[in-house]
Formats: structure tokens, sequence, C-alpha cells
């Protein structure tokens, strides 16, 4: 099926004479303007409590009760803070900041942050949470100081960015970019056998804005790190410029049920075996190519499930990552060529089924580099560095200028409810975020702000 006509991309946004003015000028309202980072930790604290689960994290897989609510809380805020609100055929949710045009015709495109607000199932409370309710502290910033910008602001959160529950991943995003059909997204069937349209229209989330929607201004994603890096090495922006490339594929495998006690192990068809093999096969293999080859079996499934029967039947996921996409295609095929030696080995047959591709993604050199000024002229620490987890940002790159704001994860614990990020990081990386959205939207500052 083809892929819907994609907006046109919004290319480089000003010439370099122009930018550096527009830069000054933002530069100039972010040294008088600071997020309240109280106000977002208490967001960021009520979101938490929707879906909570032990351990301080809280799980709201996409389109489910959980789910809805944290949309319904996240919703009223945006109109609190006056913004107006839109839900697409997806479910994506856009809140716009009028500039100083409110008609967004002649203002043109709203220069645009956001992220996510489904988690998978075990999930900690600052992933993709984070980077909506900063955009929202960033408006709140804005409406406090009576600033209006150029461009009109938006902050927007994506429908299933997660992928946990319905494949693939980045599913809002690359229906909103135009990458994914709407009618595709929709008959999509979940984990647990749901579609995606009839979840979306029983939680109230099936909106009016078409898809896909015209490109924004620009796209800045804050995200925490969900790796080890920064902690590390006590850095405390990360310059994000790529996501590596994303390979799930689903395995079923059919071989025979049998007793566990009367069949001689020549004569199995065991397609819990074949599994077994599989994922040790991709623990090896990560290891053999190493750099940055990662790959993990999350998912797995036994049929019949008992102690004493031979599996007849297993289902398992296998998600093979790299930043280089010559690498990533080389453990795939590494991968197919097992899976057929295995089909030899134990005369079992292998159904694959892929649920996600997505090659590398570079980020805008010129929006790197903007989000690297602006954390330095905060007196903040920077590096360089590719994104190990998918983001919808990777979506956006194809139709505007876009890149990524990182801030450190504790010992790089993610998708864990012991996700932890310290508050004087997630104020920090806010104020970048500050920064770079009002440069980017242009602001004139408030009469008699410091100079
Ligand atoms: O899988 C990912 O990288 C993201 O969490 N969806
Ligand atoms: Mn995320
Ligand atoms: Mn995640």
């Amino acid at each position: 099926m083809s892929a819907p006509a994609r907006p046109p991309r919004r290319e480089a946004l000003t010439s370099p004479g122009e930018d550096v003015a527009q830069r000054q000028e933002g530069s100039q309202v972010s040294i008088a303007l600071r997020i309240d980072g109280a106000r977002l930790q208490r967001r960021i604290a009520q979101l938490a409590e929707v879906g909570a689960i032990d351990g301080g994290g809280c799980a709201r897989l996409a389109l489910t009760d959980a789910d809805r609510a944290g949309r319904d809380l996240v919703c009223s805020w945006m109109h609190e803070l006056g913004l107006a609100v839109s839900v697409d055929a997806i479910g994506n949710v856009v809140g716009v900041r009028a500039g100083h045009n409110s008609d967004t015709t002649v203002a043109g495109p709203a220069v645009m942050t956001g992220s996510h607000i489904d988690t998978v199932r075990t999930g900690g409370r600052y992933d993709g949470n984070y980077g909506v309710l900063a955009g929202l502290e960033v408006v709140a910033t804005l409406n406090d100081a009576g600033i209006v910008t150029e461009h009109p602001l938006a902050v927007a959160f994506f429908t299933n960015e997660e992928g946990a529950r319905f494949a693939p991943d980045m599913m809002g995003s690359l229906v909103y970019t135009g990458a994914l059909p709407l009618d595709e997204a929709l008959s999509t069937r979940g984990i647990d056998g749901a579609s995606v349209g009839d979840e979306l229209q029983r939680i109230g989330y099936a909106g009016p804005a078409p898809v896909p929607a015209a490109a924004p201004r620009a796209f800045v994603e804050l995200h925490v790190e969900q790796g080890p890096v920064l902690d590390r090495e006590g850095t405390q922006i990360g310059v994000v410029e790529s996501v590596q490339g994303i390979s799930w594929t689903e395995l079923e495998i059919l071989g025979t049920s049998n007793h566990a006690g009367t069949t001689p192990m020549a004569l199995r068809r065991d397609a819990g075996w074949a599994a077994g093999s599989i994922i040790n096969f991709v623990r090896e293999l990560a290891q053999e190519l190493g750099g940055d080859q990662v790959a993990t079996v999350g998912r797995i499934e036994f049929f019949p499930n008992l102690v004493n029967v031979v599996p007849n039947r297993a289902v398992l996921t296998v998600d093979l990552r790299n930043t280089d996409e010559a690498r990533l295609q080389l453990a795939e095929a590494r991968l197919a060529a097992h899976l057929e030696a295995l089909r030899d080995a134990e005369t079992v047959d292998i159904a694959t089924r892929s649920l996600a591709r997505f090659a590398p993604v570079p980020f805008a050199p010129e929006m790197t580099a903007r989000i690297e000024h602006h954390a330095r002229a905060l007196g903040l620490s920077t590096r360089r560095m590719p994104s190990g987890a998918g983001h919808d940002a990777q979506m956006l790159a194809a139709v505007c200028p876009t890149a990524m704001i990182f801030v450190p994860s504790v010992d790089g614990i993610s998708h864990n409810v012991r996700e932890y990020t310290h508050p004087e990081h997630i104020e920090a990386g806010a104020n970048v975020l500050l920064a770079v959205l009002c440069e980017l939207a242009g602001t004139t500052p408030p009469a008699g702000a410091p100079a």
C-alpha cells in the first residue's frame, strides 16, 4: 500500500546572517527567562500518578484507559495554558500558542516541541512525559513573562510512541508525517488482539484533525537519555545528532507438541529449544559484531506452555539496532541464516513478520548547533551523541529541521520504574529547550526586560 503524499519538507530555517541576529535576540530573551523547575516537577509527579505502579513508575500502554486518563490530564493543562488544542485521526494531540499573527496562515507553521505520554508496562516517569511537560512549562514561562513569539509555538504528544502494545513504535508521528498510511495504522492489531482503530474510538481520541499534518517550522524534542553515557561522564546536556537504526521482527516457530518424558531427543521438533537457540544467537551476534550493535529478545510465548509438553509453538520478538545501516543489515542477514540452519536442524517451520524497520536518522546540523550554542550559553557542559532509543523526532526529521536535547539518566536506567533524572538536570534541559524555542519562534523581549 503506497504511503500517502507527504507534506513538503521544510528546509533550513534562516540564512546565517538572519540566524545570528535571531540568535542574539533569542538568547537575549533566554538570558532573562528561566523555567519554573518546581512547577515542572509538580506536573511530572502528577502525571506519574496516572497508571502509577509500585516503585514510582507508571504503566500507560498506548490507548488503554490509563493512557486516556493521562491524555485527559495533559489536555486539561494545555487548555489551562490557553493553547488551541487539536486531536488528529490517529490521536496525536497538538496544543498551539498563537504568535504575533494569531492567523497561522499568516504567521506560518508553528515551531513545535513535544514527545509522548504513553509508556511501556514498566515505565519510568520521565520517558516521553518529560519532553511534553517541559514544552508546557516553556509555554507557562512565556505566559508569565507576557512574551508573544513571532511564530506560533506548538506542544505535541504523539500516539503510541512506545510500540509495546501496537507495533511499530513511533506510530503517531509516522502517520503525522505521512510515512505510514492512516488506515494501515488503524487496522494494526496489538499483542492483546485489539485494533488501534477500535481502541482509539473507545478512549475517545479519534480526532477530526487531518493527517498527514502540515510540516512544522521546526521540531525540538527534549528527552532523558535512557542510557549511561551522560551520567557516567558527568555531562549535563546531550546534543543528539542522530537516532540509530531499528529492526523489529516477530518470529513464529512451529514444531510438534509431544510428551516430555516419552519422546526421544532425536525425534523432537521442539519450538521451545529453537527459540532458546535464537535468544542465545542474537546475544552472541551482538558481542561478535561489537560497536553499537545491540540485540534483544524482549517478548516470548510458548504453547501450550506446560511443564510436561514439548512446545509445538513459540512466538518471540527480536530487536536489533545499530547506528550504522550496513552493520544493521549484516546483523539481519546473520539472523536469517541462523533461522535457515534451525529449520534444517530441528525440522521446524519459522515464519517472520517485520514489526518495525527504520534506518538511522541524522538530525539537522543547524539545529544541533543551536542546541549546543544555547546549552553552553547557559553554562552547561555538552557532548554530541547518537540516540540508542527511538523517538518521534526521528520521524519529524523527514519533514522539518529537527534535533533533540538529552539530559542524564541515573545509571542509564529506563523502561524500568527506577528511571531517574536529578532535578537540576530536569531544570537545565527545560531551560535549554526554552532558549532554543525562543530563538526558533522569534521573541521580542517584554518591555522593561533586562537588556
Ligand atoms: O523502542 C524504543 O526505542 C522507544 O522506546 N519506542
Ligand atoms: Mn521515549
Ligand atoms: Mn520508551
